[in-house]
């Protein structure tokens, strides 16, 4: 199966940890897609037509996307034990953790879109603010609410929760995000040690 794939990208690397932790990376080729907002790969946008990243093409063509898609489908292959969807103890509220990680991720992408792609003439203050303010909620509440999910057994919520962090780690290295988050900062710390985390590292 051909992933198209960037390093740099949080979603990405959530397909590449669920792959490591269920033992299926040799199943993937990746490609380097090379795209952003702007400057989209035309070749990819054949495949996935919104021209983002993560999109599988699988051998006989089909074409899924985007990374909650590609997980459910990963999961679906393997014996091992589950780690999205309904089949799994923790269920929907894996689901919304899952989603709160993606949101999260969705907001930091696109301040760094405003940050290191618009032209500053355009950039619009007000509306980057309004994107951080997102990640900080979405922090807040982690902390406030999900840390025994986190807690519990591996799921496709803490690994999307664990590359949000990740990634802001990466493009926001001065964030602070630790300093008012210390049970977050704690799981994280130890998260980031799993073999699947650091073979995905940006
Ligand atoms: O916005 C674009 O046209 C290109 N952006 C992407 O492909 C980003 C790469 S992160 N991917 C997504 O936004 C995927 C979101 C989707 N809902 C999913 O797969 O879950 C690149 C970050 C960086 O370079 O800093």
């Amino acid at each position: 199966m051909k992933l198209w794939h960037s390093p740099a990208s949080p979603f990405v690397r959530k397909v590449m940890v669920l792959a490591h932790e269920t033992g299926q990376t040799g199943k993937l080729t990746t490609v380097e897609a090379n795209t952003n907002a702007v400057n989209r790969n035309e070749e990819l946008a054949k495949d996935n037509p919104c021209g983002k990243i993560p999109a599988l093409v699988l051998d006989d063509g089909t074409v899924l996307f985007d990374s909650r898609v590609i997980c459910a489908y990963l999961d679906s292959l393997h014996s091992g034990p589950k780690l999205t969807g309904s089949a799994i103890a923790a269920g929907f509220r894996a689901m919304v953790l899952e989603a709160l990680g993606d949101a999260t991720m969705d907001a930091a992408v696109l301040t760094r879109y405003e940050q290191a792609l618009r032209p500053a003439e355009y950039r619009w203050d007000k509306w980057e603010a309004g994107q951080l303010a997102k990640v900080n909620t979405s922090l807040d509440d982690l902390e406030a609410r999900w840390m025994d999910l986190l807690e519990g057994p591996l799921s496709v919520g803490s690994i999307s929760v664990a590359c949000a962090l990740g990634y802001l780690d990466y493009r926001f290295p001065d964030s602070g995000w630790r300093e008012s988050r210390p049970k977050l900062a704690g799981w994280y710390a130890a998260f980031a040690e799993r073999p699947s985390m650091v073979a995905t590292k940006p």
